[in-house]
């Protein structure tokens, strides 16, 4: 199975969690009177100091608009927000610069390709194929692209043990669907998709792929070229970076052929009355003033994780995966939700015969924040007939002292609501 976290440390340098976890203020805080357990990391991540003064500084000492400007100040931030782009590409191994589309994150660029994409290649009558296990963030778009193109939406089935059922994959897939939408990693369950061998089978029919990597670009490296996804898409704010912050990796060739989405300034070349004319790849997408802090946080946040390196990450996650998932097993009236044998660092549960907030609001009280609902996945509920779960989400700073801890805080909240 997984490394031993203690090996990892030992053979690849990785820092011990206690180093770490002085790199993140927030981590050392209170909450009730109780040191903060924080295992919401799906829905945002804490940010280290490394993400925190670049940004002050960028505002202390860089502050100016970028690209269109010849003064210093200008060109100091155009050069900090450039840089970040090459971060991007190296960090997913995008072919070019041109790939690296910035936007205000994951909701953002899916919309964009719902779109632009849509404009260009969904036909009347054509398909957009998800799964049932989409964040409602690739559900709507597509939704509303459907309405409006006269398209139909097509939805992979997912089973009991939050896994997507490939042979129906393959028997919805064939010529009339336009685009393939999957999440790579669930946010709700932690199901790890069979991405790789999806894209390889919409490939074969020249149906190119998006994929949702929200939560997939936190827990492993992402090679956008050994996936050959045509769209790749992820939130700054999920690795470490700030809020509002987000990429759309797209393969060239598509971007070229798509319209724009946003008009306004830097996506243009020329503006007169009659004919505009568009900036070239990436900026044709990137209308009006970025979020510079944003970009210059993300570097910071990129520069970050790979110096720990994500593949050490994914081993070190992948040992409080193991840990959580056998402690919450052990204990009577938790039932796990979503037990798929390949999943990342996030495990749903509920607690028998109580419903999931109740459980929340006991688990805050002891300095344990967890996320409790439908995660943004109202299909999924419905699918399980659940009202939701309680999803404790863990991060490479979180520890095996922290798996105890929430252990007893879930055994307290049982005893107290039997
Ligand atoms: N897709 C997935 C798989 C996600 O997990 C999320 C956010 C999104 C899309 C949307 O990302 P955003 O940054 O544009 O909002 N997921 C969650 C979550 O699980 N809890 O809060 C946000």
């Amino acid at each position: 199975m997984s490394a031993n976290i203690h090996e990892l440390i030992v053979l690849n340098n990785f820092p011990t969690v206690e180093e770490i976890r002085k790199d993140f203020p927030i981590l050392s805080t209170k909450v009730h009177g109780n040191p903060l357990i924080y295992l919401d990391n799906a829905a945002t991540s804490q940010k280290p100091l490394q993400v925190i003064e670049a940004i002050d500084h960028y505002y202390k000492y860089e502050n100016a608009n970028i690209h269109r400007g010849v003064h210093y100040l200008s060109a100091t931030a155009t050069e900090a927000y450039e840089a970040c782009r090459v971060k991007v590409r190296d960090f997913i191994n995008a072919r070019s610069l041109s790939e690296v589309i910035f936007t205000s994150g994951t909701t953002d660029s899916i919309n964009l390709v719902a779109s632009s994409f849509s404009r260009k290649f969904l036909k009347k009558g054509g398909k957009i194929l998800i799964s049932a296990l989409e964040h409602h963030s690739n559900i709507v778009p597509w939704q509303l692209a459907c309405e409006q193109y006269e398209a139909e939406l097509v939805v992979i089935p997912m089973n009991h043990t939050g896994e997507l059922v490939i042979e129906e994959f393959y028997k919805l897939l064939d010529e009339s669907v336009c685009l393939v939408a999957i999440s790579h990693i669930s946010n709700s369950l932690g199901t790890i998709n069979p991405v790789k061998e999806m894209i390889d089978a919409a490939h074969a029919l020249n149906i190119p792929v998006l994929l949702d990597g929200a939560q997939s670009i936190a827990h492993q490296t992402i090679d956008v070229q050994a996936l050959d996804c045509d769209f790749f898409t992820f939130s700054a704010h999920k690795i470490l970076g700030p809020t509002g912050f987000g990429v759309l990796y797209g393969k060239e060739k598509l971007l070229e052929a798509m319209p724009p989405w946003k008009g306004g300034g830097e996506m243009i070349k020329t503006v007169s009355f009659t004919k505009t004319t568009y900036n070239e790849l990436p900026f044709k997408f990137e209308a009006g003033t970025p979020h510079i802090a944003g970009g210059i946080g993300l570097s910071a946040a990129i520069t970050y994780l790979m110096n720990l390196g994500m593949d050490n990450i994914e081993k070190a996650e992948q040992v409080l995966l193991e840990k959580s998932t056998y402690a919450l097993s052990q204990i009577e009236g938790v039932e796990l939700i979503g037990t798929s044998a390949n999943k990342a660092s996030i495990v749903s549960f509920n607690v028998k015969g109580v419903h999931p907030y109740d459980v929340g609001v006991i688990l805050d009280q002891l300095g344990i924040a967890v996320r409790t609902g439908h995660h943004c996945t109202q299909p999924i509920m419905d699918f399980l007939g659940i009202p939701g779960t309680v999803r404790a989400s863990f991060c490479f700073y979180n520890s095996e002292e922290e798996i105890y801890r929430l252990d007893k805080g879930i055994r307290k909240a049982i005893t107290m609501l039997s």
